[in-house]
């Protein structure tokens, strides 16, 4: 089901501390705000999840930022899908660019995330994106598709239905570069499209598409405001209660 969903992803920000009261604040705004129908999800780092999970309402859902990509075993270090769904959690954020980049995180490892998180329950918030370079000379549509297509298009249209995805031009995250309200759209058409192709219209068209890369309250209402554009993936500006709810009431 298409929805407009608003998620932070906190990154490795917040002590156990830290994060219940960046949690609580944001749950008492969510609590007194007319949401319009906005989903609202906060991923944190491992250690807060039953935290925060017992501690938010249901308006908001909980996300894990990467899950393992084997079911349990001698794998030091990580954190099966299954222990991630215990802690009451519903989201997962798969192959966001600093994993690709800094982890080596492959397709591959991606399809085996995916299956697992899908096995648990859990919806994958499933990343991709181009890097600087590509853009430039114009191989940006072709790296998405590819993207997508590597990590996702092997699933049947009923899972591929359980998807939330996110497109995060790898030079606006963490750089205060938006792309513009004309990129967003223009290359969430194009996956609309491509999704279309391979799904066909009924699929394509209930797809949430968030936008990820420097999302922030000033920028937020342009970008929202873009018909293939479902919602954010929210960075820095997920850290200070405020400012992510302003990104929440752009809609
Ligand atoms: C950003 O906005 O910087 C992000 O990476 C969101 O995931």
């Amino acid at each position: 089901m298409r929805k407009k969903i608003v998620a932070g992803n906190w990154k490795m920000n917040n002590t156990l501390e830290e994060g219940i009261v960046l949690a609580g604040q944001i749950n008492d705004l969510v609590e007194k705000t007319e949401l319009n129908g906005v989903d609202v999800v906060i991923g944190t780092p491992f250690i807060h999840l039953t935290e925060v999970n017992k501690l938010v309402g249901d308006k908001i859902g909980v996300a894990a930022q990467n899950c393992a990509d084997e079911v349990s075993g001698a794998y030091t270090g990580e954190v099966s899908a299954a222990m991630i769904k215990s802690t009451g959690s519903k989201y997962v954020i798969l192959g966001h660019s600093e994993r690709r980049e800094y982890y080596g995180e492959t397709s591959e490892k991606l399809v085996k995330k995916v299956a697992l998180s899908l096995q648990n329950g859990l919806t994958p918030i499933f990343c991709f994106g181009e890097v600087l370079e590509e853009r430039q000379s114009e191989k940006h549509f072709d790296v998405v598709k590819s993207q997508i297509a590597e990590g996702l298009f092997h699933l049947s249209p009923e899972d591929f239905g359980k998807i939330v995805l996110a497109y995060e031009p790898v030079w606006a995250i963490g750089t205060g570069v938006t792309a513009s309200s004309a990129q967003a759209q223009e290359m969430h058409a194009f996956i609309r499209k491509t999704l279309v192709a391979k799904y066909g219209q009924e699929v394509a068209d209930n797809t949430s598409i968030l936008y990820g890369g420097s999302c922030k309250p000033s920028n937020a209402k342009e970008l929202f405001e873009n018909a293939d554009v479902d919602g954010g993936l929210i960075g820095g500006a997920s850290l200070n209660a405020e400012d992510f709810m302003g990104i929440i009431t752009a809609f």
